[in-house]
């Protein structure tokens, strides 16, 4: 299962042994512990052999989300390799995302120097080397990773590599966590085993209980008032597919939390974002792969309602509570489990189920399209208000993708004014939208890069809120982008500041002192900041925009420097919170 190769040092093994695992790129924050890793692509490359390319990023945050967005967008595991334990602490939130998101990634640090003989190569030589030493450096991120461990010997990189790789990509995907000590990559093995990634492959979970899919296929035969509520069914374009036609067949409401393109937004059975009004009716609820699926402490489905959920992971052990009540949970993946799910369905419908199905459709497509003729009529309704309305910018940021960029991608970080986005731009077809899947602010703008580097021929749109644009360090995310040929839009919502910790102060102090007064503490981000005037400090494009009529052209203007290989930044100011 391996091949024997000969290396010069360490760090070539490991080298290799990413290029045996197909790795394009190398998000990369270096340190006086990773250069053995740069002085072995340069070596190799000399030599004419296989190296990924180096996407330099100088933050480790911007390093992290880039391979979290590649991932998103292709499924293929990413590598991002930071210096030490400082680096690593430098991950930060981002490493929260690519946990709750399912990232497949292979976090790579170095760890400092563990000997003091100055006979070995590689050992201490320098002042830093005594401070970076931490009594456990893989603690920092034991609570976010599927598995982590340190190298101790060359002849073992390539082996630990194609581990790295099988678990972080078997279901459920995640992060993992190695450290490669100086001495191990200067250490001079002579021939080392590099794993052959066909033997070591991730596993897959398949489509899940058979008996359970056969007891919600007739449940959802039965059913009254079904619903389906998905977060990320649509990471793949299969689960995209395999939901298609299980609704279309069965005429079932799909309510969508838009963590990827579930379903088209535009289809008749699609009912929104809001699973309240159906979860207060519904007598069958299918939960797909979804963290929230509603908020149960303050709504929840009825009582007698039949609830099954099919999930990569539906014990979600790494949510200490996660309380939700279910009548049936399977583990699956989803593309694979909803083909069979409506075979079943399908076998046990009868005369009655058909003709109630056929009525269900048609009710369905009024209420969608009435739903849809409100949100318009809100949007249109404040075209010329000033300051210029977000409902506006989500508007004129659907008609661009829809006139402009049919084949834009969406990197989605507006926090508050997401349902909007939602709303106002309606995404069709998978892998056209992504969002973090956790809380960890500062990822849009890195996400799009990898998302872009992904798919270099087509238009990366970020959609920020300007705290998360502030979160996103734009001077380290739009220099990797310009300096990687990776243009992407950003476009801010620029509230001014927090409306996401406004508003639950507001919701919980609605006659507190914040509200009397007027003054919100910590939440105001201050007189606008010219965010536009960011972009020209990394050859991007900037503009600010503070009339509502030209927020359509504003955003024209920056797709087509995107489109000329430059980033754009569009700060459109909105009403302040
Ligand atoms: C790293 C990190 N720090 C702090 C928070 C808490 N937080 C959640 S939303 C938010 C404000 C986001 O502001 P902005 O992007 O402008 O969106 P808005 O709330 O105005 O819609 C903050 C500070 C967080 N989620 N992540
Ligand atoms: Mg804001």
């Amino acid at each position: 299962m391996a091949d024997w190769r000969s290396v010069e040092e360490g760090a070539d093994a490991f080298v290799c042994a990413l290029s045996a695992q197909g790795v394009r790129y190398l998000f990369l924050n270096p340190g006086t512990d990773t250069f053995p890793v740069q002085e072995a692509i340069v070596r190799l490359q000399e030599q004419g052999r296989p190296v990924p390319e180096v996407i330099l990023c100088p933050f480790e945050g911007v390093a992290l989300a880039a391979a979290h967005g590649y991932y998103a967008a292709t499924q293929e595991p990413q590598v991002v390799l930071v210096h030490v334990d400082v680096g690593t602490q430098n991950l930060g939130c981002l490493l929260h995302n690519a946990q709750r998101s399912h990232i497949a990634v292979l976090l790579c640090a170095g760890r400092a120097p563990y000997t003091t003989d100055p006979e070995v190569r590689g050992t201490r030589d320098d002042y830093i080397h005594w401070l970076q030493e931490q009594l456990d450096q893989h603690g920092i991120v034991r609570n976010y990773v599927k598995w982590d461990y340190e190298v101790r010997r060359p002849d073992l990189l390539g082996e630990v590599v194609a581990r790295a790789f099988q678990i972080a990509a078997s279901q459920p995907p995640g992060p993992v966590y190695v450290t490669l000590p100086r001495e191990v990559l200067m250490a001079r093995p002579g021939q080392v085993p590099i794993f052959r990634r066909d033997r070591m492959p991730p596993a897959r979970l398949g489509p899940g209980d058979l008996d359970a899919l056969r007891e919600i296929g007739r449940r959802l035969a039965r059913a009254r008032r079904p619903v389906v509520l998905t977060g990320s069914t649509g990471r793949t374009e299969d689960g995209f597919r395999a939901l298609l036609r299980l609704a279309e067949a069965l005429a079932l409401p799909v309510v969508e939390w838009r963590d990827r393109v579930n379903f088209p937004a535009g289809h008749p059975l699609h009912q929104g974002y809001d699973p309240r009004p159906w979860l207060a009716e519904a007598d069958v609820v299918l939960v797909l792969d979804h963290d929230v699926p509603y908020i149960p402490t303050l709504d929840g489905p009825r009582p007698d309602a039949f609830i099954a959920q099919i999930d990569l992971d539906p014990v979600k052990a790494t949510i200490p509570l996660w309380t939700y009540p279910l009548d049936c949970a399977v583990q699956a993946d989803s593309a694979q489990a909803l083909p069979l799910l409506l075979e079943y369905a399908e076998r046990s419908l009868a005369a009655a189920d058909r003709r109630r199905i056929a009525q269900r459709r048609e009710a369905l497509a009024a209420r969608h399209r009435q739903q849809r003729e409100a949100w318009q009529r809100q949007a249109l309704d404040r075209a010329a208000v000033r300051p210029i309305a977000p409902e506006w910018l989500a508007h004129c940021l659907g008609r661009l993708l829809a006139e402009d960029a049919p084949d834009a991608i969406v990197v989605d970080e507006t926090v508050t004014n997401a349902r909007l986005l939602f709303a106002h731009v309606p995404a069709a077809l998978p892998g056209t939208w992504f969002k973090s899947g956790g809380s960890g602010l500062g990822w849009g703008l890195g996400a799009a890069l990898g998302v872009k580097l992904a798919h270099p021929e087509r238009p990366v749109i970020a959609a920020v809120g300007d705290g998360s644009f502030v979160f996103g360090s734009p001077l380290a995310a739009l220099w990797s982008a310009h300096r990687a040929r990776a243009p992407f839009l950003t476009v801010i919502f620029d509230n001014g500041g927090y409306n996401a910790t406004k508003q639950p102060l507001v919701a919980a102090y609605p006659e507190g002192e914040s509200v009397r007064t007027g003054r919100y503490v910590g939440v105001e981000l201050g007189d606008p900041l010219r965010y536009d005037l960011v972009a020209a400090a990394v050859g991007a494009y900037g503009e600010r925009v503070e009339e509502p009529e030209e927020v359509l052209p504003a955003l024209r203007r920056g797709l087509e420097r995107v489109r000329c290989g430059q980033s754009a930044v569009i700060d459109v100011l909105l009403a302040p919170i």
